[in-house]
């Protein structure tokens, strides 16, 4: 049974983030830790509670949530500085969900959708920090041009970047359909949030998930709100995990990269095995819902305060990093000097890209170029339709 505080916020046991027996397997230079267990739905048995990590596997999952949230303020602090305009929203906090998830794709096999918190994954799933943020401020070298921006943005095997709620649940069981058409044993890995899992049309998938036993990985991110709704007033039943009668479901802790690592592992494989699954990621964004929203109208500083300190992903991650000696706090600090560097550079690369011509604002809209263009608005010269890219996720 789910406890909240007066805000709605999900109030979790004692996570065991820092307490946890930090077993140093010195033969092997591993260390071992004891996780939240996940809850399990219509399942007789789940993911592993104990975990264990190499260095070099516990540096790679550090850096890469660490270089999320510097991309991600990167972007906060160009917004406010009205050189990114328009829609932005923001990953920080959720990073541990998308790193651990990551962790367990089967890379140029699986592929993945999202909504609009999407910079974190695209990133990840193969585009650069200049890309991305060149992408947000509108630039040439951007993911999509410039053309698409914050919401926008795609990668190989990775399907944006959507901005209307819910609508990639059907896109994203579509492409787990592709998967098993054409047999090479991937899944879609489909993410969504706790105010999306409301929408209809994700019943609708769910069905014709389960119906044709499709390759697909539901995802709910749930970080509590939808926009500026607690999900207690949105959702009549909050347990993101046990929607549906016929699927099976699992809910894990989504600030312990580590957990998440574990309980995708088992999932992805159920999925590869027996067919659709719902992940619940219990989570929480730091930011506002966009950058428009100061994200402090509908919670409080000290609970926005308290989780970054008790429950911050990359501070967990940390902590057992330097408690089971696989890293030391030196070699932490040399990364993050090296992450602050590198994101920097981007960024100044970034801003002194140049924009696309006007020109090209009417090329690339289709993959393969048949008929004129409709809809151009009278007055303007007429343009001829050019493919001056390469179309990505297109057989
Ligand atoms: C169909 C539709 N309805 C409403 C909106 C406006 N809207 C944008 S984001 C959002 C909240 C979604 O919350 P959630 O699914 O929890 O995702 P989060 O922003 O928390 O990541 C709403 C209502 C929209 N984009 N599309
Ligand atoms: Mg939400």
């Amino acid at each position: 049974m789910l406890r909240y505080n007066a805000q709605g916020v999900v109030l979790l046991r004692k996570i065991p983030a820092f307490r946890v027996s930090s077993i140093r397997l010195y033969s092997s230079g591993e260390a071992s830790f004891e996780i939240e267990p996940c809850k399990l739905y219509l399942l007789e048995e789940g993911p592993s509670t104990s975990v264990s990590v190499d260095k070099e596997e516990a540096l790679k999952l550090y850096t890469q949530m660490s270089i999320i949230r510097r991309m991600e303020n990167a972007s906060a602090t160009l917004y406010k500085a009205k050189l990114i305009r328009g829609f932005c929203h923001l990953y920080a906090g959720q990073e541990a969900v998308c790193v651990g998830v990551y962790s367990q794709l089967k890379k140029d096999l699986d592929t993945v959708i999202t909504a609009y918190r999407a910079h974190g994954w695209t990133w990840i799933m193969g585009e650069t920090v200049f890309s991305v943020i060149a992408e947000l401020l509108g630039r040439k070298g951007g993911c999509s041009q410039g053309k698409g921006g914050s919401m926008h943005t795609y990668a190989p095997s990775f399907y944006g970047g959507n901005g209307i709620v819910g609508a990639h649940v059907p896109l994203g069981t579509g492409c787990a359909l592709a998967q098993k058409y054409t047999g090479k044993g991937g899944i879609n890995v489909c993410l969504y949030g706790d105010g999306a899992a409301n929408q209809g049309q994700v019943f609708e998938a769910y069905n014709i998930a389960k119906l044709w036993k499709l390759p697909v990985l539901y995802v709910c991110e749930n970080n509590q709100y939808g926009l500026g709704t607690a999900m207690n007033r949105a959702s009549a039943d909050t347990n993101f995990y046990k929607r549906i009668s016929y699927i099976p479901g699992l809910w894990v802790d989504g600030m312990d990269v580590l957990a998440v690592r574990e309980c995708f592992r088992f999932a992805m494989q159920y999925v590869r095995d027996n067919g659709p699954l719902i992940v619940e990621a219990l989570t929480y964004r730091y930011f506002g819902h966009s950058m428009s929203d100061p994200g402090t109208s509908y919670r409080s500083r000290e609970e926005i305060q308290e989780t970054r300190q008790k429950r911050d992903p990359i501070n967990r991650l940390k902590e057992r990093i330097i408690s089971s000696e696989l890293a030391t706090e030196e070699e932490i600090q040399a990364i993050d000097k090296k992450l602050k560097q590198e994101i920097e550079e981007a960024v100044q690369k970034a801003q002194a890209d140049p924009e696309i011509g006007v020109d090209h604002l009417q090329y690339d809209i289709y993959a393969k170029y048949q008929h004129p263009l409709r809809g151009v608005a009278t007055g303007l010269p007429a343009v001829t339709h050019k493919t001056t890219g390469k179309p990505i996720n297109i057989d």
